[in-house]
């Protein structure tokens, strides 16, 4: 970005000004103003949802197209997820400050094995620890023996995995595969996600479901959760 935004002072640009100039911050990775412009948007009233994916995941968004077209490299996507998580850090209490008492269900997450991406497994389980989950963050790179341990640790009613890579995806189908082969795959509902998954994918590896978003994320994790419920009192 050029020198002038040296000047900018985030608080006096009205609502689209700063949005589009986080978005920058965040492609240029600046922490602290990311971090700020968060604290400006939440300050006017903005929901923490839309803070969310108008400014960071759309900022991100962008990052990733160039990314895509070599105009980012590495060292500098990493500035930008930093910044992105600057900004998250804000915004987490906020989402995962739930108003249910006793827990809505059990959540383990992870990254799958080979895959250091964690920005989006970060999100969905901010997002379902706001909607009453407990949840537990197994973290990136997660090999089959990590999920199973977390299995026997934590007894979740829900697996979550996330990959993002075209290359690790398949992974996940190990994981499951695992779990079929000593006969505890039927015990736990098994969602999926991450940018290259779809619906097909998650069908084809033997998922429950395949999530496009931490949004559609809760909401499956809390029908699935419904069911389950409804079968017990039925049986
Ligand atoms: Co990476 N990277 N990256 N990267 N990176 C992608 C994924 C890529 C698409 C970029 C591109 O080329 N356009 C590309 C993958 C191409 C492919 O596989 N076909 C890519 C590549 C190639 C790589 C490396 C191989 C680059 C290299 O080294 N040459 C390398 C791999 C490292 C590894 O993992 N072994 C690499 C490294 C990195 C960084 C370390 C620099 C950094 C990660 C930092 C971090 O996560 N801490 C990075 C980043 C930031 C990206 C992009 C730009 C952004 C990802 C992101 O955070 N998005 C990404 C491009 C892109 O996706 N547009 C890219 C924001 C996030 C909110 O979205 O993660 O999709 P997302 O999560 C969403 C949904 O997908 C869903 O909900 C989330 C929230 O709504 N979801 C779930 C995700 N997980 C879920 C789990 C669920 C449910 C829903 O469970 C129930």
């Amino acid at each position: 970005m050029s020198d002038q935004d040296e000047d900018i002072i985030l608080k006096d640009l009205d609502d689209n000004e700063l949005v589009a100039q986080m978005q920058d911050d965040l492609y240029d990775g600046m922490i602290p103003e990311v971090t700020e412009g968060t604290q400006i948007l939440l300050d006017r009233g903005w929901d923490a949802n839309m803070v969310l994916n108008d400014a960071l995941v759309e900022g991100m968004r962008i990052v990733g197209e160039d990314f895509r077209d070599g105009i980012l490299f590495v060292p500098e996507v990493l500035q930008s997820a930093n910044a992105m998580k600057g900004g998250m850090g804000l915004l987490r209490p906020i989402l995962a400050n739930s108003s249910v008492n006793s827990s809505v269900g059990t959540f383990v997450i992870g990254t799958v094995k080979g895959d250091i991406h964690d920005i989006g497994k970060n999100l969905v389980g901010m997002m379902m620890e706001g909607a009453g989950f407990d949840v537990h963050d197994i973290g990136i790179n997660s090999d089959v023996d990590k999920y199973l341990a977390a299995i026997e640790e934590h007894k979740p009613d829900i697996l979550g995995m996330s990959a993002l890579l075209t290359t690790t995806m398949p992974y996940m189908k190990v994981v499951i595969d695992t779990m079929v082969e000593k006969g505890m795959r039927d015990d736990y509902t098994i969602l999926v996600g991450g940018a290259p998954l779809n619906e097909e994918f998650g069908a084809a590896i033997g998922a429950d479901a395949y999530c496009r978003d931490a949004a559609v994320a809760v909401e499956t994790a809390k029908e699935f959760m419904a069911k389950k419920h409804n079968q017990m009192a039925a049986g």
